[in-house]
């Protein structure tokens, strides 16, 4: 058997505007568009990555929070209906998704034997939150490739930060050790916003833009600063400056999916691709790839 790869890693955030303001048939509310910035990102990576063939997306979700441990998605499907707590006006969408069991268990046993807390997730009635499927949506609107859906442990809650990335390290490596042994070619996607400070009102039409801006001078300063280390291949200093960026941005890196991210890629030093950035009620969001496919040894 070939050796498996990850061909591609993105940063893909999954704020519920965005499959509200595109209007797919499985989302019951009806926009006038919005966040065209955003959407236009998510364009520009669906097409850069149209021509890579590959068999299978991992996402790392902040959204489905396990406390004790890591857990994976582990039946063949999941369908229902997800409804966004916060934003039930925006996002209820019905969902029905293929889940690549087989790889899941790979870096489960990986992540276990390296000594992490692990869990399949094998409750039929489970409801698969919306960063999963609004990431899902908007990397892949077909829903035609299996997915990998990893929780997020909240260490950084539990701990701190530091301790969230020692464990997302080792999740990052489990996960690529697995997807190489598999012999899959495999994109993987970190669902996350940047600055994460966001407004505590909701306009009167959501997807009026002339509302729509940063929280703060600060917050943008961060989110340039992380985007500038990403487009310059600088992956160590994300990492190093992440308990600070975390803190001070209200980042939603806490959730680890950025730091599993950068170690499934063996922390890049090539520079990635900036597809787009935009605020979604007032939270700083890049979509982003690490293009392997483009780094690979001959
Ligand atoms: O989950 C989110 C988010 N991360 C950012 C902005 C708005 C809503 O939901
Ligand atoms: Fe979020």
């Amino acid at each position: 058997m070939a050796q498996g790869e990850i061909v591609a890693g993105c940063l893909a955030p999954h704020p519920p505007h965005l499959v509200y303001a595109e209007n797919p048939e499985q989302n019951e509310p009806v926009a006038e568009g919005g966040w065209e910035q955003l959407r236009w990102g998510y364009e520009r990576l669906r097409e850069s990555l149209k021509d890579i063939e590959y068999d299978a997306i991992v996402i790392l979700s902040p959204h489905w929070q396990t406390y004790i441990g890591t857990h994976f998605l582990g039946l063949d499907n999941f369908k229902s209906l997800s409804v966004d707590p916060i934003f039930p006006n925006l996002f209820r969408y019905h969902y029905d998704m293929d889940v690549d069991v087989e790889l899941a268990q790979q870096i489960h046993d990986k992540a276990q034997n390296a000594g992490l807390s692990v869990k399949m997730m094998t409750n039929p009635d489970f409801r698969v939150d919306y960063g999963t499927i609004t990431t899902g949506h908007m990397f892949r609107p077909d829903w035609d490739k299996p997915i990998v859906v990893i929780s997020s442990n909240r260490s950084s809650a539990y701990y701190s930060v530091e301790v969230m990335q020692e464990m997302m390290i080792e999740l990052g490596k489990a996960t690529r050790e697995a997807i190489l042994e598999s012999g899959k070619k495999v994109v993987v996607l970190a669902s996350n916003s940047l600055s994460h400070r966001h407004f505590t009102t909701e306009s009167e039409i959501p997807e009026d833009m002339s509302k729509e801006h940063i929280t703060s001078h600060a917050m943008h300063l961060w989110d340039m600063k992380i985007i500038d280390y990403m487009k310059s291949g600088q992956c160590q200093r994300i990492i190093d400056e992440m308990p600070e960026f975390t803190e001070q941005a209200i980042a939603e890196t806490d959730g680890g999916a950025f730091t599993w991210l950068l170690s499934t890629l063996e922390v890049p030093e090539y520079p990635a691709i900036l597809h787009g950035y935009g605020t979604i009620i007032g939270t700083g969001n890049a979509i982003v790839e690490w293009p392997v496919y483009k780094h690979k040894e001959e």
